[in-house]
């Protein structure tokens, strides 16, 4: 795989955005510094910030609790193979079929989760919602129509999985945009798209407030969409 190719397509989601320790090139024999392994991301805004349309608590245990045990399950899986570490973890999830058979699905659940919550926190901010502007509002308006259409279609595909997962706007291969809803932690990434914006539908994500009424979290969910941050990655061309 082209290597260098590949790092510069994702842009975006570079490695220090996901917490990836980076290489030194002058490490020493004194450093006593773990081998790379990911880290959680701290949250960008305060446990409250997205109330009242998400609660401090969920925010709390899904930043604190789900996601570092998605970045410890993935860091554990990883241990064994020095050869794995301190690669983005875009190239872990474009190479599933490469990672050994034994932690393979843990990587895939694990890095996939670890991958789709680090992007989604800085997808939602405080006072935020709204529309998005230039290129990219235009390009949704070409693609649904409008950005009403946009947005039920976006619903729609989060109300229909079936179960935990999620639902993306991303761009293919082609540089056509695209909604499309993944089970588990799977992500647009793992078949060569570029994700530009993501909900969660897990139930984690929104019971406490929502208990069942998924559409209504969905709905909700528009006023906290960082557009800012969407923009930026829409225009990253990844
Ligand atoms: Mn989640």
């Amino acid at each position: 795989m082209q290597r260098r190719q590949f790092l510069y397509g994702l842009g975006f989601l570079g490695s220090a955005s996901l917490g990836v320790t980076s290489f030194s090139s002058n490490v020493n024999a004194a450093d006593v510094r773990p081998a790379a392994t990911f880290t959680l991301p701290p949250l960008p805004y305060a446990f409250n910030a997205l109330e009242p349309f998400i609660d401090r608590r969920t925010m709390e245990i899904h930043h604190d609790r789900h996601h570092a045990a998605y970045v410890k399950n993935l860091n554990d899986a990883i241990a064994k193979y020095p050869q794995l570490q301190g690669r983005p973890i875009e190239y872990l999830l474009q190479n599933l079929e490469s990672i050994p058979t034994e932690i393979r699905t843990t990587v895939r659940n694990n890095g996939g989760g670890h991958a789709n919550h680090s992007m989604f926190w800085q997808m939602m901010a405080p006072k935020a919602g709204g529309e998005p502007k230039g290129e990219l509002a235009k390009d949704i308006i070409k693609t649904f129509g409008s950005f009403a259409a946009f947005q039920a279609a976006f619903n729609e595909a989060g109300v229909k999985r079936f179960g935990s997962g999620w639902v993306w706007l991303s761009r293919e291969k082609s540089g056509k945009l695209k909604i499309a809803s993944f089970p588990n932690q799977d992500s647009p990434i793992m078949v060569g798209e570029y994700p530009l914006l993501g909900n969660d539908v897990w139930e984690h994500a929104y019971y406490l407030t929502y208990q069942n009424k998924r559409p209504e979290y969905l709905k909700a969910w528009w006023n906290v969409v960082n557009w800012t941050e969407v923009e930026k990655r829409y225009q990253a061309k990844g």
